[in-house]
């Protein structure tokens, strides 16, 4: 029988934070009774005005580190986007059959065109069109993504069923996967904001890259409150709940267990014990992202045949939705 599809991405917009490994931790687990495709966004990525050589470089930067958390590439397909056509020619396509109101009321447009007031560009409000296209160019059933992009899916989702009310069932309806603990790590330094890798203030954001010095001097500086008690209450105390998320993550610990470790201790304790734990996890993938990064070699030529395994079912998937639409074939 076959296995029901899941597709996700993530943009090449900097490094991996403890925020996006909350959601791609959980991609690698998926392969055991799934058919999964990954793939690093970087189309999704010059909605942002990005020099050339950053693009290259993080694009290949995050490759490497969707590998080190443990995707593996022979079990999973993993490309880069830009390397499979399909994603601009379906986006264009789903772009004719989604509402300028639909986009106009997506959260990220009115977040990042507020960051961004001098460069509000059409690819920042078409931007849910292309997700659309890269996740039903694959038939996918399962998006697993953090609670941020969930909007985005459903988007997804609309577009597909008014697709296949005028063409006939073409498309798979796809439903997001956000996970239970972790879908949504909010900012060190500000936390009733997401963590976000295009954070421009240093203390926000905790990147896999990072040094155990960088981590713990974080952990200190991060935002808590007045009084000194590791309780889970993220209305009253967002900074403590986001500190015990982290180590939740980390140690697999629920928030019960958490506060009875803590009971009776400040922050000055807890502080610490949340970055060793942060670091403690993502140590090895630091350390694997950084030797895959310098064999260029073995990640392009899995780059490759990602690609060309996924150029496979998006030409198919192509093929259906112009022979719906009406274009003529080139015979
Ligand atoms: N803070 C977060 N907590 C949990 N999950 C998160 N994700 C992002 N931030 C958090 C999830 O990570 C996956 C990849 O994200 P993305 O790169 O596609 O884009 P994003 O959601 O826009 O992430 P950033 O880090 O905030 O990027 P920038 O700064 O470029 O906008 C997605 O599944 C996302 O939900």
């Amino acid at each position: 029988m076959q296995k029901p599809r899941v597709f996700s991405g993530i943009q090449a917009t900097g490094r991996q934070t403890i925020g996006n490994f909350a959601t791609v931790r959980n991609w690698p687990l998926l392969a055991q009774t799934n058919d999964c495709i990954y793939c690093v966004v970087d189309l999704h990525a010059i909605t942002v005005t990005r020099k050339p050589e950053d693009l290259r470089r993080e694009s290949m930067e995050m490759f490497a580190s969707l590998l080190a958390c443990g995707i593996d590439p022979e079990e999973n397909i993993l490309f880069m986007q830009s390397h499979v056509a399909g994603h601009s020619q379906l986006a264009w396509l789903l772009g004719c059959h989604t509402m300028f109101g639909e986009l106009s009321r997506m959260h990220q447009f009115k977040d990042k065109s507020a960051r961004h007031a001098t460069n509000i560009n059409a690819g920042l409000f078409t931007y849910p069109v292309l997700m659309a296209a890269d996740i039903l160019l694959y038939d996918t059933k399962i998006v697993p993504v953090g609670h941020d992009q969930k909007q985005h899916v459903e988007l997804a989702r609309d577009v597909c069923q008014r697709f296949n009310t005028v063409y006939g069932p073409v498309f798979v309806e796809p439903e997001p996967q956000i996970a239970k603990v972790g879908a949504r790590i909010m900012s060190l330094a500000d936390p009733t904001k997401k963590m976000s890798k295009s954070d421009e203030n240093v203390n926000a954001t905790i990147f896999l890259s990072d040094s155990k010095d960088d981590i713990v001097r974080k952990c200190k500086k991060a935002v808590t409150d007045t009084e000194p008690c590791v309780r889970y209450d993220p209305d009253n105390k967002p900074g403590v709940a986001n500190l015990m998320t982290l180590y939740s993550i980390a140690t697999g610990k629920d928030f019960t267990e958490i506060e009875k470790i803590f009971e009776g201790q400040g922050y000055g304790v807890f502080k610490p014990a949340v970055a060793e734990a942060i670091d403690a996890l993502i140590a090895p993938v630091r350390a694997k992202t950084q030797a895959l990064i310098e064999d260029r070699a073995y990640l392009e030529a899995f780059m490759k045949s990602g690609a060309a395994r996924a150029e496979a079912i998006a030409q198919k998937t192509l093929q259906r939705v112009h022979e719906v639409m009406g274009f003529y074939e080139n015979r």
